[in-house]
């Protein structure tokens, strides 16, 4: 029994479709119907799609008392629009959410069945790249535990982030086909099918009353259509919803072309129309300015905001008083055209005049930046733009007009500035800044953890802050205790509820209710006992995925993110292999062992990211066989980090790395997963660290690195990382023993590029933070041979997470941005 089945399920559920005979009917009766199998030859995959199908139906009735609700109510509704939704599976985390585990897992081992074997048969949907993905995941669990009504608005891809395999220690990408056995959470409704066009061209004609209008004269006609999830909040009547678009020909064929006789031709427009939901882009926080993915963009937002009207006439309310209905959140600047094309459709297809479409515009946008590096910034070469959204850019150019003509008052004489702040960029080839679209638009930015919300206003924005300083706040990313905790860690969720019951699933500040129990010996041993449970689970899932045997008795210490300079996975790297060089050195050095685990996907065009995945397995390949080392160092990377294996990663955690550049990381969200789970941080004052070093206490966390002040002093004077190398330092030897292809078959060619890169230029500034990192991690040794001591600041370090949980998060954004609130179901 989980630790969240504990107490009664909610009892405003249909008791009786929730019994255990009642589960086991229906599951039969949907292997039979829907799958047309019966249990003597049912594949897994029937089993799972049978299982997902009796727990999808038992969502039906609250999901449409929800929307039934929302609408009578007309309650105001945020609309979370978000190129990527990194969902997870589902079926454990519905289960948790209607508290039906215990029940099903009964039900199904009266049949025989194993539910764990059943969840592990999931796909999960990878429908995003990592950070902003899975927070935007977080915020629509929030969302609905919290009772508010909500959409997220996003993009069916039939290829969501590749499959990652580690071949020879490269890393391999392989098509992510997820959804080749069908998706049973989703609901298809043809019925709401919008049309977007894209391309062609635009007219001036006079309406009836005289009135100049313009009319856009598309190229081509693409429809949407929604595919929904239901998103049950956690032990409440509501489930909102998960609408993500897919693109189709607006006609099987061109009739046009058939009757040509061009069969081939007609049905490669059908083709061509469906490309645009076909992949996501794998790029993290980088951008290559394909003409696809600005199709992609638009599409999704048009589609999404004409659901919107569409929905506010049928509340009966008039398009004038959209934002009184919607609150619609810009998960950075991928939807950013949603400014544009709201304008459009409430003047040239509901005719409301400008100024007031730029007020409803304003009122109803707000927009959140996930990350203040230059190479993510969006902006489009005018010339594409022109070619897809013509329309779009004579609304931008008439929204920069006015708006330039507001900062020209304001910043008067400052022509620099009035250049620095226009939605076009002159300065070369002209582009269209869709940051800047977001922020006119917007009545409110963010940054995600207090430094990024700091470092916005000082530097990416600050023209934008100097003149809207109201505008900008910051909101604290958090991650779901639902999922993060009870479905991923229900060992130490049955120890906790045991001792605080289980109000923490809901109410995740009251984990500090756990903090008395850090100097209780009875708790701290089973504290202990549940981490290494959890480490032996993650020690068989290594050996199966790489065949590398790890102790679980050594510290497991881990980096799990997507792979970037900035990030300096490199760092971790170079320690480990000075770890190494200390050991073949004094061969009876005494070192904690450790296991050093590593995940995460790089980017496929992003060669260095690639080539840091090959230093590592490199070197974990020389250190896990070398028998000087007698098992005290592991190097191991996990193939394909995902949300399904980071469930198994975080729980087992004991030293979680968050060592990126001080002022790169916004805030990252992994840190707060692994806080929660037990993990002590090895940090920089980088991102949400600082808050959460903040919470848990300065003794608690494992501080090194320049701090963002520091970087930006040492910058300005000059970094030439040479100085930061002395040549008979153990970095020195480290680096020769790279560069000379000690790692690498002889081959030293294979790391001169990083190498080089780190003597010469050393963007992200690893030299300098290296002597701190490699001291911090001395420290860290000595801690952890005190385990009583290490097992309390773990305690500590869970129980003072409170912070880190996204329903604080969404509470935030609910009172501060969307002045939304909570309506409780109506059930019929
Ligand atoms: C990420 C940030 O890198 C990470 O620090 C943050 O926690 C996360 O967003 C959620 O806010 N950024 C992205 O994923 C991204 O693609 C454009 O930014």
């Amino acid at each position: 029994m989980s630790a969240a089945d504990s107490s009664v399920a909610h009892p405003e559920h249909d008791r009786s479709s929730l019994s255990r005979e009642s589960l086991k009917r229906a599951f039969l009766d949907h292997l039979l119907y829907t799958q047309g199998k019966s249990l003597e030859i049912a594949s897994k995959n029937d089993l799972y799609q049978s299982l997902a199908h009796t727990v999808r139906d038992r969502l039906v009735r609250s999901w449409f008392d929800t929307s039934a609700t929302h609408q009578k109510r007309n309650a105001r509704t945020v609309a979370y629009l978000s190129a990527e939704f990194l969902m997870g599976p589902y079926l454990g985390n519905n289960l948790l959410s209607l508290g039906i585990s215990h029940e099903i897992r009964l039900a199904m081992s009266e049949l025989g069945l194993d539910l764990d074997e059943l969840l592990r048969q999931e796909e999960e949907p990878g429908l995003g790249n990592g950070g902003l993905g899975r927070l935007a995941a977080c915020f629509i669990d929030s969302l609905a535990t919290l009772e508010v009504p909500a959409i997220g608005y996003g993009i069916r891809y039939e290829y969501g982030i590749f499959y990652q395999t580690i071949m020879d220690g490269w890393q391999v990408e392989n098509t992510d086909a997820w959804l080749r056995y069908g998706n049973p959470w989703e609901i298809q409704h043809a019925e709401w099918a919008v049309q977007v066009k894209l391309g062609g061209h635009t007219e001036q004609y006079t309406d009836d009353s005289g009135r100049f209008r313009v009319r856009w004269v598309p190229e081509k006609t693409v429809a949407g259509v929604p595919f929904d999830s239901p998103i049950p909040g956690y032990r409440v009547d509501t489930t909102n919803t998960l609408r993500l678009w897919r693109a189709e020909a607006t006609e099987a064929f061109d009739f046009h072309t058939f009757n040509r006789g061009d069969y081939l031709g007609a049905v490669n427009k059908k083709v061509t129309s469906e490309n645009l939901t076909k992949v996501l882009y794998p790029n993290d926080e980088s951008v290559q300015g394909k003409e696809l993915r600005l199709e992609q963009q638009y599409f999704f937002v048009s589609c999404s905001l004409q659901d919107m009207l569409r929905l506010q006439q049928h509340r009966g309310q008039p398009v004038t008083s959209f934002h009184k209905s919607f609150a619609i959140q810009l998960n950075d600047t991928h939807p950013s055209i949603g400014v544009a094309e709201l304008m459009r459709l409430l003047i040239d297809e509901h005719l409301v005049p400008w100024d007031r479409a730029w007020d409803i515009t304003r009122q109803t946008f707000s927009y959140t930046n996930h990350t203040l590096l230059p190479e993510a910034l969006e902006r489009w070469p005018l010339e594409l733009f022109r070619r897809v959204l013509p329309r779009h850019l004579e609304i931008i150019f008439e929204i920069n007009a006015r708006f330039l003509n507001e900062a020209r008052i304001h910043f008067f004489g400052d022509e620099t500035r009035i250049a620095r702040l226009s939605l076009i960029d002159e300065s070369g080839e002209r582009y269209v800044r869709m940051a800047h679209l977001a922020c006119v638009g917007s009545h409110a930015i963010n940054g995600v953890a207090d430094l990024h919300s700091e470092l916005l206003k000082r530097d990416l924005l600050k023209d934008f802050y100097a003149m809207w300083p109201d505008k900008f706040t910051s909101m604290t990313n958090g991650v779901t205790p639902r999922r993060w905790v009870a479905l991923s860690n229900p060992r130490m969720g049955k120890l906790v509820t045991r001792c605080i019951g289980d109000g923490w699933i809901k109410d995740w500040s009251r984990i500090r209710e756990i903090e008395p129990y850090a100097d209780d010996a009875a708790f701290a041993a089973e504290w202990r006992a549940i981490k290494r449970a959890n480490k032996i689970d993650l020690a068989s899932l290594l050996l199966r995925k790489t065949g590398i045997k790890v102790d679980p008795d050594s510290m497991f210490d881990v980096q799990v993110k997507r792979i970037h300079e900035y990030k300096r996975q490199h760092l971790s790297a170079l320690h480990i292999a000075a770890l190494y060089h200390r050991v073949k050195s004094q061969r009876n050095l005494d070192i904690t062992p450790r296991t050093f685990i590593f995940g995460g996907k790089a980017a496929p065009g992003y060669m260095r990211a690639k080539l840091m995945i090959k230093l590592i397995t490199a070197i974990g390949d020389v250190i896990n066989h070398d028998p000087d080392v007698r098992d005290r160092i592991k190097v191991v990377f996990i193939p394909n980090f995902s949300v399904t294996v980071g469930q198994c990663v975080y729980p087992a955690a004991e030293l979680s790395e968050q060592i990126s550049l001080a002022g790169k990381e916004a805030s990252g969200t992994g840190n707060m997963k692994f806080a929660m789970n037990g993990a002590l941080t090895i940090g920089t004052m980088d991102g949400a660290n600082i808050e959460i070093r903040d919470e848990v206490g300065e003794d608690v966390f494992f501080l090194f690195g320049l701090t963002a002040e520091e970087v930006y002093a040492l910058r300005r004077e000059g970094y030439r990382p040479m100085d930061f190398l002395r040549r008979d330092g153990e970095l020195h030897a480290v680096i020769e023993l790279i560069r000379s292809g000690f790692f690498s078959r002889g081959d030293s060619a294979l790391f001169a590029p990083l190498i080089d890169d780190l003597l010469n230029h050393d963007p992200y500034m690893l030299l300098a933070d290296y002597d701190s990192y490699a001291a911090c991690h001395s420290r860290v040794d000595q801690a952890y041979r005190d385990t009583q001591a290490w097992t309390r600041m773990s305690i500590l370090n869970t129980a003072r997470s409170g912070k880190f949980s996204s329903d604080r998060a969404i509470g935030e954004y609910c009172d501060r941005i969307w002045k939304a609130r909570a309506v409780p179901v109506e059930k019929r």
